[in-house]
């Protein structure tokens, strides 16, 4: 059996699986598809572009995945700050059970404490392993709202989602960086140019973003108790009042005894960049899960607003046009 420290164990995949894999490897090549921003390439699946272990690991929850009605999903696009909902959920959830002093998110990467859902076991295809995460299992996600099977979205399941939305000119900024910092040496640099024009037609891991986020934001609307919508920048502006949210969304709302000792501001403190930045395991290039990622390369400025380092007044207008015309008549205002 081969282990890796992100995932403890890897199984062949029982025949179910198996045969999920051939549908998804038959699948692939009749997908349209372009040249990714680092390592893999895109394949556009029921309306978005997203990379093959993306497929797979849709494919593999649509068709396996069991939900349990306290599973908790971490829900965003790429760069949206997913680190830090990874933390906020993991602390208010945990909160009980250690001291601050000496957290988890102390010795560990988020990414080890909220694992990624359509990446567990993609490779090879087996779900034993999220099978057997004790209750409540939180999971983190890139997929949009509409990959996930209706066991999980309708409202006969109790499972919830929480979703981090981002500024689409700080989100371009921050994929761009990373990017860069990830493609393989032998291809050369990715222009901003390039990048840019790429992310307006919607092609990026994941994308388009204002898709993405509308399929979230629509599911908010229809279903409150399932679906929380959270903008990063609100949680930056006001992080004690969101934080106390979550709890809430989450079924676990701070106690007044809790409110008395600082237990919400201790894990704002926690969480914040500054914080988590600083910790030993993630200043580290030591690599989380099975991609040549970094801890370190998930912590790059962490300040909302960036773009006005990068994007020229042309690039503003375009985004701003193209996030107006996607969010018009659909109730939801970025500002
Ligand atoms: P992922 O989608 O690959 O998992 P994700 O964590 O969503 O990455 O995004 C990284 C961004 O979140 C970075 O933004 P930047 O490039 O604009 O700086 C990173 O700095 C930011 N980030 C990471 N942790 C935090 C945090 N605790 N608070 C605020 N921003 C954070």
């Amino acid at each position: 059996m081969e282990t890796s420290k992100f995932f403890p164990s890897v199984e062949i995949p029982n025949e179910g699986c198996q045969k999920t894999l051939k549908n998804c490897n038959e699948l692939l090549p009749t997908l349209p598809q372009s040249k990714a921003w680092w390592f893999d390439q895109l394949f556009q699946y029921q309306g978005f572009w997203i990379p093959s272990f993306g497929i797979r690991g849709s494919m593999l929850i649509n068709d396996h995945f069991k939900p349990r009605s306290t599973d908790i999903i971490v829900a965003t696009f790429p760069k949206c700050g997913t680190t830090w909902l990874r933390a906020l959920v993991f602390s208010i959830i945990n909160r009980n059970s250690f001291d601050f002093s000496d957290h988890p998110l102390r010795k560990a990467n988020p990414q080890e404490l909220v694992l990624f859902f359509e990446g567990y076991r993609h490779k090879y295809g087996s779900t034993s392993f999220v099978d057997g995460l004790p209750s409540p299992r939180l999971l983190s996600t890139h997929l949009p709202y509409s990959l996930f099977p209706t066991r999980m979205t309708d409202d006969t399941s109790a499972c919830r989602f929480v979703y981090f939305y981002r500024d689409p000119k700080d989100v371009f900024v921050s994929k761009w960086h990373f990017a860069n910092k990830l493609r393989p040496k032998e291809l050369p640099p990715l222009s901003l140019e390039e990048a840019f024009d790429l992310f307006c037609k919607g092609v990026s891991e994941y994308g388009p973003f204002w898709d993405h986020g509308l399929g979230y934001w629509e599911a908010s609307v229809e279903s409150p108790k399932k679906v929380l919508f959270l903008k990063y920048e609100d949680v930056k502006k006001e992080p004690l009042g969101c934080v106390r949210k979550l709890a809430g969304f989450l079924g676990v709302p701070f106690t007044p005894e809790e409110e008395n000792n600082e237990t919400v501001a201790e894990i704002v403190r926690l969480c914040s960049f500054e914080s988590l930045s600083n910790q030993n395991v993630n200043k580290s290039q030591t690599s989380s899960g099975e991609r040549p990622v970094g801890n370190s390369d998930f912590f790059r400025k962490g300040e909302v607003g960036d773009w006005v380092n990068h994007l020229s007044p042309k690039m503003v207008e375009k985004l701003n046009q193209i996030t107006e015309q996607k969010l018009q008549g659909t109730g939801f205002n970025f500002d």
